[in-house]
């Protein structure tokens, strides 16, 4: 049976909306992969505290019978087909391109390389926002309904620059 996932895309190195725009294509074209909707595209401010560009940020909406480590693989393949290179650099410092898994249906995931929910999604309005706009009546496992989190976010200045 396929299940509902949330990737959320991010960049700030580059022309990030093109990137955004290929890899919505690329994944959405993975063998398994059933794409459902994005997200608006955003500009929000860099999270973390490493002073860099300004992020473009996006939520996509997927249908998938893979298992959520082997999607985990196919992301991180595509992340280099965008030219996101790991080696050195500060943890939350600039990219091309970062696909995390938000959301696998209603599941919870913890494994060595991989954590479902994305444990720093309920902090952070350019996951929340893009999230809510595909669909406000999420809950996210462990953490209570979308909209209640939504609520309790501290305000950040992101701005929608491309409508979906
Ligand atoms: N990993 C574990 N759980 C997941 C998951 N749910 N989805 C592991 C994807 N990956 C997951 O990722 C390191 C490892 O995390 C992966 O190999 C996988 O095994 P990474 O992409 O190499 O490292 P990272 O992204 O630099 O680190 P981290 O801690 O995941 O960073 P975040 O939390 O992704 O934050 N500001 C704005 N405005 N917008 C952004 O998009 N992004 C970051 C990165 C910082 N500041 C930002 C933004
Ligand atoms: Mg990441």
């Amino acid at each position: 049976m396929p299940e509902r996932v949330y990737i959320g895309l991010g960049g700030n190195l580059g022309d990030v909306p093109s990137t955004l725009n290929q890899a919505i294509a690329r994944i959405s074209a993975l063998p398994g992969v059933v794409y459902v909707a994005h997200s608006g595209f955003y500009r929000t401010p860099p999270w973390g505290g490493v002073e860099q560009p300004d992020y473009i940020n996006a939520v996509l909406e997927l249908d998938t019978g893979l298992e959520p480590q082997e999607l985990l693989g196919l992301l991180l393949d595509i992340e280099r087909q965008h030219g996101r290179d790991r080696s050195g650099g500060p943890r939350w410092g600039p990219r091309t391109l970062d696909c995390d898994i938000l959301l696998y249906a209603d599941r919870s995931v913890h494994t060595e390389s991989l954590t479902i929910p994305h444990p720093r999604m309920t902090q952070r309005a350019f996951v929340l926002v893009p999230l809510a706009e595909l669909n406000v009546r999420l809950t996210i496992p462990g953490e209570g309904p979308l909209r209640s989190l939504l609520e309790r976010l501290p305000p950040q200045p992101i701005r929608l620059i491309e409508e979906r």
